[in-house]
């Protein structure tokens, strides 16, 4: 394994001022985006916003990395350049969501495993010939007053370990990502301890696979109030958790955390990483984002699937992506 060179991605990947660009909707959930905005989701409606969003000028000064879904990884631009080559050409380094979804697990209502690790040597395999340099995996754990159940806290910690030991056996830097969602009426200290005793469970793991930790990158959840919780936590109280949580459980090897935004508005994902960067106390990674919906909403709107608004949805997206470049510094005002 070439421990240099993913150590040198995942520093790229979390170099001063950028973050990532989430762009691996499956067919299912680009769908959805798409009727937000009265757009059907054909393959050419796919390819045309995702170029956009990737020739935007100077996306290149704070994005570092998009994850793609495999059909993009292979797709050309209307020009026939591959979209692989058109994000290089931007100074960004191509990554590909590798996991095949979270599916119900056994035994367990309500409760989701991520599956995909049949034929994922061979996959990755192929990913790296063309020029994928990061994965990523996600596993979903949804709060009540009982769950998560124990199992899924273990089986998703075991998923993410397999799979970021393969990555890496394939030279390609993992990207960890176990959200505890957001949704429901839970407080702010409950997605705490959830949020906890999921990393806990999943660095065990990473440990016993022996994940090399300077070559990968998290992405999970900050600590936030349920979206239906009467009593929501302010900016400050949510950065104070989720650093002191990240502390309590994420190796100071790894060389950077990026969040994802789970259904927070675009402006308060910014403001929460802002806040966290403002954090006047020592931190040893990096604190910055691999955004879907808090870089997308905002171009995908202004976009609408008119080829006149392509200037407009660019610039949109410019908006967001230096927006959260700024936050990464606490810079942002
Ligand atoms: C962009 O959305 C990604 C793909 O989701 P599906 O597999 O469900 O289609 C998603 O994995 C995304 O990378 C993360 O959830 C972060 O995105 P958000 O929108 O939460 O920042």
């Amino acid at each position: 394994m070439n421990t240099d060179k993913l150590q040198q991605t995942a520093k790229a990947l979390v170099a001063d001022g950028k973050g990532i660009l989430a762009a691996d909707e499956s067919a299912p959930t680009i769908k959805k985006r798409f009727d937000s905005i009265q757009v059907d989701s054909t393959e050419d409606n796919r390819r045309d916003y995702r170029e956009m969003l990737f020739r935007t000028p100077d996306a290149g000064k704070y994005v570092s990395g998009v994850i793609l879904y495999d059909e993009t990884l292979r797709q050309k631009a209307a020009d026939g350049t591959p979209l692989v080559k058109v994000i290089e050409s931007a100074g960004i380094i191509p990554g590909i969501k590798v996991d095949m979804g979270a599916k119900d697990l056994v035994g367990h209502p309500g409760e989701k495993v991520t599956e995909g690790l049949d034929g994922l040597r061979e996959r990755f395999a192929e990913y790296a010939k063309l020029g994928a340099r990061f994965a990523k995996w996600r596993a979903v754990y949804t709060i009540t007053d009982d769950l998560p159940s124990a199992a899924c806290i273990a089986v998703n910690a075991h998923a993410l370990a397999r799979y970021a030991a393969l990555s890496q056996e394939a030279g390609i830097v993992p990207i960890v990502e176990p959200e505890v969602l957001m949704d429901g009426s839970h407080t702010v200290d409950r997605c705490e301890a959830v949020t906890e005793a999921v990393l806990n469970a999943v660095y065990a793991e990473i440990a016993l696979q022996g994940v090399n930790l300077e070559g990968s990158l998290l992405k999970p959840n900050m600590v936030l109030s349920g979206k239906d919780c009467a009593e929501q936590a302010g900016a400050e109280e949510v950065a104070r958790r989720t650093v002191r949580c990240l502390k309590r459980t994420v190796p100071s090897a790894v060389p950077g955390i990026v969040f994802l935004s789970g259904g927070q508005s675009d402006e308060q994902a910014t403001l929460h990483l802002n806040a966290m960067n403002k954090l006047d106390e020592l931190r040893p990674w990096k604190l910055s984002f691999s955004y879907g919906r808090a870089l997308q909403a905002a171009p995908l709107k202004a976009w609408s699937g008119k080829a006149a608004n392509l200037k407009a949805g660019q610039q949109a997206f410019f908006e967001r992506a230096k927006a959260n470049g700024l936050a990464t510094t606490g810079a942002y005002a």
